[in-house]
């Protein structure tokens, strides 16, 4: 075009006349038109590439964005609601365990076998979303060597259970007359305050399973867990006995308005949940003899929890005083709670038996 147009003007400039004038005139019209359908024609040729060049710059922009700043949210949304439910049964369980109580631990080693654990002792699966939230409340005095065997057993075991779990030490201030169940109570309503707890595992500081398949979590009906101590020859002393290790899902739970608060040293309290629970119609469910196998550590009795006497006269009327006597009738003093790295501590005040 640039070899057309350039004489052109070239001869215009130089012949005057009419005729020269007029042809120009066409000349540069016709060039002009040529001009613009080969422009056309370029520019539809080439408006394919174009827009998918755009198209993938902007696909690009939106994974970047995706990438720098969306996927680090995703993640901990995943963390909390995305996930899938966890398996019904966990892929990580070993089954039976080898439990003794001869070697000595130290707590900074447990608490470095167990990096996953955070403080206060909770534990969340990463991988799957919990089927429970489990509070397990141990009511406790003085047993820090037990509850140094407890740890060291029961958290790699619940955490291949893949529960949702804190660990709940109540521990009762003073010397005076031990009271489990109402320990076991406040375990219960200071355990809610901190997490939305749908289940309840009331464990005895000693207890350990022998079987990790034995699930520490809550069922349709109220669990007993320990169904078969060693010292009770790996069976049960009776068939009603729910002393040990039990799951109380919360409805559970408040179905028999909690436990006894006025059991005041051993013995009684297991039977007189044990009433509540029949008194609703409801029954004890228990892993099989040999799921359910657990060793207790041996100890003497504690100071001030000697065998109460009232505790056959109590347990005849239970019917009659659960409504009045249990998680609606609770008071108690927190006195100190201490969140450290394997459990919580609460230190409660549970005030006298009445004289
Ligand atoms: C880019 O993201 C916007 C919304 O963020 C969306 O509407 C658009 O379709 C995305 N484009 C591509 C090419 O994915
Ligand atoms: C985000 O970046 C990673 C590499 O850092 C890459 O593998 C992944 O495909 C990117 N995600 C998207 C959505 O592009
Ligand atoms: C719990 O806290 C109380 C009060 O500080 C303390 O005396 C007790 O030793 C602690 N027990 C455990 C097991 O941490
Ligand atoms: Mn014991």
């Amino acid at each position: 075009m640039k070899e057309s147009l350039l004489p052109v003007s070239n001869v215009t400039a130089v012949l005057p006349g009419g005729f020269l004038h007029k042809a120009c005139k066409f000349l540069v019209a016709f060039c002009a038109l040529h001009l613009c359908v080969v422009l056309i024609y370029y520019l539809s040729g080439a408006d394919f590439y174009i827009l998918q060049y755009f198209r993938r710059n902007q696909q690009f922009q939106n994974d970047t964005i995706i990438n720098s700043t969306l996927l680090p949210t995703a993640i901990s949304t995943k963390g909390i609601e995305e996930l899938n439910d966890c398996p019904t049964t966990s892929p990580l369980l070993v089954g039976p365990l080898n439990i003794v109580f001869s070697m000595p631990l130290d707590l900074e080693d447990i608490r470095k076998t167990n990096p996953d654990v955070t403080d206060g002792g909770h534990y969340i699966p990463k991988n799957c979303k919990a089927l429970q939230k489990v509070a397990i409340i141990i009511p406790f005095r003085n047993r820090d060597d037990h509850l140094k065997y407890w740890l060291h057993y029961m958290h790699p075991i619940l955490q291949r259970q893949q529960l949702d779990y804190g660990v709940y030490v109540i521990n009762q201030d003073g010397d005076k007359t031990f009271n489990r169940a109402k320990l076991l109570n406040i375990g219960y309503v200071e355990s809610l305050k901190e997490y939305a707890y749908d289940c309840f595992v009331f464990s005895d500081v000693d207890l350990i399973p022998m079987d990790d398949r034995n699930i520490y979590k809550c069922f349709k009906q109220p669990r007993h867990l320990s169904a078969a101590m060693d010292k009770f020859g790996f069976g049960l002393p009776y068939n009603q006995y729910f002393g040990g290790v039990s799951a109380l899902s919360k409805n559970q739970f408040l179905e028999i308005n909690g436990f006894p608060n006025n059991y005041w040293g051993w013995g009684g309290e297991d039977d007189d949940i044990y009433n509540r629970i029949a008194s609703r119609s409801m029954y004890i469910s228990r892993p099989d003899t040999l799921t359910g196998r657990c060793r207790m550590i041996r100890h003497n009795r504690d100071n001030k929890n000697e065998p109460n006497p009232q505790r056959f006269d109590l347990l005849a009327h239970t019917r009659q005083t659960m409504n009045s006597d249990g998680i609606n009738s609770l008071s108690y003093k927190v006195v100190c709670t201490t969140r450290f790295p394997l459990y919580t501590n609460i230190t409660v005040d549970i005030g006298l038996p009445p004289s």
